[in-house]
């Protein structure tokens, strides 16, 4: 046993030399073990004849990035454990893809039962069966199964708050972490589903864990669906916030429950309205994406679209896709604009006549603050797009077809603006969707493609597709 901790200090050492990030911590260690074992498989370390080498677990962590969409090194790196410590749903990972199923493992009926056999310190218990029953309608609302709720006997669907050990080999870990877990369709506890009852759980606030989003994800696999690594699924294992009472049912989940059980064959419940098309996750190889807005942070590059981000730190390696909520819940989705200003070092975000302003990854106190606060005239109701430029440390907002050069230093708006767009950008005569300056070229997008522009000549040099720094 010795023998092989010390090969995998030694195989650990070379990869930390060889990387310019902290090592990881032997707290990190032990969390990788217990983490790779629960939700990927890893085996146990059982007597001299089962020895795992340390390619198995190298293999797992690799799994786990897979998952995750992260660089796949291998190793232990910053964003793997920070994956790692992320609360979370206790069901493993293993299956790879998107939706996916228990093989297939289905209930025989779609008239199922539930029972909430007791409930949580931290809600009224109105509350309680409110968020539990929205939770089940989620499924119900597009799919043909239909719940019922009994008060005694024994359900389909067993619904607990337990803490620790609560009765079946999977104890709970403790205030975040693990925060509810539930099983594949099947007789006893098949389709039951357990609440770990050291969270804070709550009815419609942000803090703590929202119980309609943990129940709505747990019920997913009370019926049958096992994780996915859609970021932007209901079944993504990470725990993120989402307004409960604007939720829709992702596409991935839609597919996954409709492949199982078919879809709601009811009348549409709001006639004369056609029933909302489920949110997709948007996908960086779509040549018709067009993006909210695209800014640099620090080296980084940053794409909005609707819900999610995309964070890309070099342009060889694979963009990260990101829910904004997930970093910063006060920020709203769809934004219109987005800049760094290298002279305050923020990257400026924009919706509406909100602006938000970020220091590296931390929101800035005292935002939002309104659109004249970047001297915009009051009748100007949104930007379509922003941009610093460098040179000059002038930052260009696009407004319609014209656009506007405000002094960062001086506070104002510079004389003679705005401007039309192609007098300044020769042949934009689109609209300006989203802006970025990159080393002495100015891209302009407009709608799917982007325009590059020289800072120097001003001139257009070439036209692109709007993923040239998002590969996919
Ligand atoms: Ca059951
Ligand atoms: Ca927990
Ligand atoms: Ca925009
Ligand atoms: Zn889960
Ligand atoms: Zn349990």
């Amino acid at each position: 046993m010795k023998t092989f901790n010390l090969c995998l200090l030694l195989s650990l050492a070379i990869v930390v030399y060889s990387m310019p990030v902290s090592p990881p911590t032997a707290g990190d260690e032990a969390l990788a073990e217990s983490y790779l074992r629960r939700f990927f498989n890893l085996t146990e370390e059982t007597g001299p004849t089962v020895r795992r080498g340390p390619s198995q677990r190298s293999k797992k962590v690799s799994e786990m990035q897979r998952f995750f969409g992260l660089q796949v090194t291998g190793s232990l790196d910053t964003e793997t454990v920070k994956i790692m410590k992320k609360p979370r749903c206790g069901v493993p990972d293993v299956q790879l893809g998107r939706f996916a199923t228990f093989d297939n493992l289905k209930w025989q009926t779609n008239k199922l039962t539930y029972r909430i056999e007791n409930y949580t310190p931290d809600m009224s218990k109105a509350e309680v069966d409110n968020s539990l029953e929205r939770a089940l309608q989620v499924w119900a609302k597009v799919s043909s199964l239909r719940f019922t709720r009994i008060y005694s006997g024994t359900a389909d669907i067993m619904i607990s708050f337990g803490a620790r050990d609560h009765g079946d080999f999977y104890p709970f870990d403790g205030t975040n972490g693990i925060l509810a877990h539930a099983f594949a369709p099947g007789t006893g506890i098949g389709g039951d589903a357990h609440f770990d009852d050291d969270e804070d759980f709550t009815f419609t606030s942000s803090n703590g864990y929202n119980l309609f989003l943990v129940a709505a994800h747990e019920f997913g696999h009370s019926l049958g669906l096992s994780h996915s690594n859609d970021r932007g699924a209901l079944m993504y294992p990470i725990y993120s916030y989402t307004e409960p009472s604007t939720f829709s049912l992702p596409r991935d989940d839609v597919n996954g429950i409709q492949f199982l059980y078919g879809p709601n064959r009811d009348e549409n419940p709001n006639p004369g309205k056609p029933d909302p098309t489920p949110p997709s996750t948007p996908d960086a190889c779509d040549s018709t994406l067009v993006l909210d807005a695209v800014a640099t942070l620090r080296g980084e590059k940053m794409f909005f679209k609707g819900r999610f981000f995309w964070r890309s730190i070099s342009q060889n390696s694979q963009p990260e896709l990101n829910l904004i909520k997930s970093y910063w819940p006060e920020i709203p989705d769809n934004v219109d604009a987005a800049y760094e200003s290298l002279l305050s070092d923020y990257v400026f975000i924009f919706k509406g006549q909100k602006v938000w302003a970020l220091n590296g990854y931390d929101l800035v106190p005292g935002y939002p603050k309104n659109l004249k606060s970047m001297g915009l005239p009051g009748t100007v109701k949104k930007v379509d797009a922003a941009m610093f430029d460098e040179d000059s440390s002038k930052t260009l907002f696009f407004v319609d077809e014209n656009y506007y050069s405000y002094d960062e230093e001086k506070k104002r708006m510079d004389r003679g603006f705005p401007k039309r767009v192609d007098a300044g950008f020769p042949g934009m005569t689109s609209k300006v969707t989203a802006a970025l300056q990159v080393q002495g070229f100015n891209y302009l997008f407009s709608g799917s493609v982007m325009f590059e522009y020289s800072v120097q000549s001003k001139r257009q040099l070439r036209v692109l597709g709007n993923n040239y720094f998002l590969p996919c």
